[in-house]
């Protein structure tokens, strides 16, 4: 085992994928690597770190005494965490390197440059490697600094020469993904600090699901996910979206089954599960016999067809999320750069509920500074006719940073840079009460804004569909009020069913 030692810090993330990744490369590599799993992600009551976490974190740093820290950014909504944490590791550990990467890291590598030592750009599969070795060697060295001319043959990094940030050139994207070690799990390595406790160990190991990713990248170009932006880095640099063979996703999840003594769903989190038939054919075959257990996947409305749908299904499919994004053709095309028309999406839900897949979950992005009421109306009466059954989820738009929705807002005059930098800057409470069921001023636009949006979530439930005719009368346009109370209704119907499914899966004796 080599002597260079890295912690990696995955933010709001105990899943982490990208981090546990990175880690079972250095190990591969023979280099030891701990993880600290810093908060739980939670998005219905999102909070910053408060301060016996972040003592608890630099105190478990100092007894680790690493030589280098790696911390996972993956997002922009938890980016004032981020910066403060850094400003607490750099102060705690001068002489020690940090280092940031994840999506954030690497599409704003100017502003993340001022919390850290180096950050790299892009998937690191190989380029972490290549960086841990050069600040080994480094550290074993006199004066214990990389030379420039060693940081410069360093994929993917960013760093500092003259007070200017260099950005060496990517690697291509990672093609072989089978040639990767399973992401690293369980292990004395690994410590989770959450709701200011910290415990040792992998968090994983006791969890009742297993996320993993059978491929990386996707085909669509959506104007506010920063997809669109990654796969413009990668201009020249290979295929963005690549699958894994079935053997090795299979292999992967075996290996959980083995560790997890609690395993009882599997998500897959690609971004759209499965675009290709043949995959899906010789996977479900053996999923069946080798796994077993129920799944969950993302699907597009362009990508669901009826035979694919029906293989999962037998395999095991439990529950589909499908991003219908929003019920105005216009918003849809113009401002979410989204294809699928009207007719598209209705067939798509008859596929769904005639494949009979358990639980079929549809988002929705409401709630921008683009849409009128007619759009939310147009919503309304998408929504009415989707085959039934289904669960709604309404989101608010975030305007992630650098992604093409941010210049339509500016073109259109809907929000200014500032307005912009204001959104960004907010801390993870304030982001995550963006959607705004109610209305801020009272006026009467925003009373029948918020009458639609109770409308569109009522469509799901059965008990409701009937009473929506009377629910369009004039009295409860004008009463917001009791619109919310038969949505909250909903909403905690909606609630309880997802919360004593997971009661019961605890419950439910192993395989
Ligand atoms: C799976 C996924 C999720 C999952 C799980 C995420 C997790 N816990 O790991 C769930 C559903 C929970 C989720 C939630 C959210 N997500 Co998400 N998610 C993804 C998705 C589809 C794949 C991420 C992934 O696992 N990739 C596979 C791993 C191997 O790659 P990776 O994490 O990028 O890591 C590689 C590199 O980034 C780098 N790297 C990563 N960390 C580090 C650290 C160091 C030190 C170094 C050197 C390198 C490095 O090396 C790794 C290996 O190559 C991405 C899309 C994408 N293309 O990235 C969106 C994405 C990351 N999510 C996004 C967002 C916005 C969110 C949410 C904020 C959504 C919300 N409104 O709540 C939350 C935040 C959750 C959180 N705690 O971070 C955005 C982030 C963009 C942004 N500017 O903020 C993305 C890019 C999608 C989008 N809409 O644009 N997400
Ligand atoms: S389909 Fe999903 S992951 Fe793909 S670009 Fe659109 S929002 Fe991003």
């Amino acid at each position: 085992m080599k002597q260079f030692k890295t912690v990696l810090i995955g933010l709001y993330n105990s899943k982490a994928l990208g981090v546990r990744q990175l880690a079972a490369v250095l190990k591969e590599h023979g280099y030891p690597v701990s993880i600290i799993f810093f908060k739980d992600f939670n998005s219905l009551n999102a909070h910053s770190p408060t301060e016996r976490e972040y003592d608890l974190l630099l105190d478990r740093l100092r007894e680790l005494q690493p030589d280098c820290i790696g911390l996972s950014v993956m997002s922009s909504l938890y980016l004032a965490a981020a910066q403060e944490l850094s400003r607490r590791l750099r102060a705690a550990f001068p002489a020690v390197p940090l280092v940031w990467g994840g999506v954030y890291a690497t599409l704003f590598p100017q502003e993340s440059a001022a919390y850290c030592d180096y950050l790299m750009r892009g998937e690191c599969d190989e380029a972490i490697v290549d960086l841990v070795n050069t600040l080994a060697l480094a550290a074993a060295s006199p004066d214990g600094t990389p030379e420039p001319a060693a940081l410069a043959r360093v994929p993917n990094l960013c760093y500092r020469q003259a007070g200017e940030l260099i950005c060496n050139d990517l690697n291509p994207l990672q093609t072989d993904l089978d040639g990767l070690p399973f992401p690293d799990m369980g292990g004395d390595d690994k410590y989770h600090i959450t709701n200011g406790q910290l415990t040792n160990g992998d968090p994983q190991l006791s969890s009742i699901s297993y996320e993993m990713s059978a491929s990386r990248g996707c085909p669509f170009v959506c104007s506010y996910c920063s997809s669109l932006n990654l796969k413009r880095l990668y201009r020249g640099k290979g295929s963005f979206v690549r699958l894994r063979s079935v053997a090795s996703t299979l292999a992967e999840l075996q290996r959980a089954k083995q560790k997890m003594k609690n395993l009882r769903m599997i998500w897959f989190w690609d971004e759209i599960f499965a675009d290709d038939e043949d995959w899906v054919r010789e996977f479900t075959r053996e999923y069946r016999k080798k796994i077993g257990l129920p799944f969950n996947i993302w699907g597009h409305p362009l990508k669901i067809n009826k035979r694919v749908m029906d293989m999962l299904v037998e395999a095991g499919l439990h529950q589909v999320v499908v991003g219908i994004q929003h019920g105005s053709p216009r918003i849809r095309k113009e401002i979410y750069f989204r294809r699928e028309t009207d007719a598209q999406i209705l067939a798509m839900s008859r596929i769904l509920a005639a494949a009979k897949v358990p639980e079929v979950i549809y988002d929705l992005i409401l709630d921008s500074p683009f849409e009128t009421v007619a759009d939310l109306e147009a919503t309304y009466l998408l929504c009415r006719q989707l085959k039934k059954p289904f669960q709604l989820q309404l989101h608010g738009l975030h305007f992630l940073p650098g992604t093409d929705i941010e210049k339509i807002a500016l073109e259109q005059g809907v929000l200014t840079r500032q307005d912009l930098q204001r959104l960004h800057d907010r801390p993870i409470e304030e982001q995550y009460r963006s959607f705004l069921w109610w209305t801020h001023t009272g006026s009467k636009e925003d009373r029948t804004r918020a009458y639609w949006k109770n409308m569109i979530y009522l469509t799901q439930f059965n008990w409701a569909t009937p009473l929506l005719p009377i629910f369009k009368a004039g009295f409860f346009q004008t009463r917001p009020g009791t619109m919310n109370l038969l949505r909250t209704t909903g909403n905690g119907w909606n609630l309880f069913r997802r919360v004593s499914r997971k009661a019961i899966l605890r419950l439910k004796p192993g395989r």
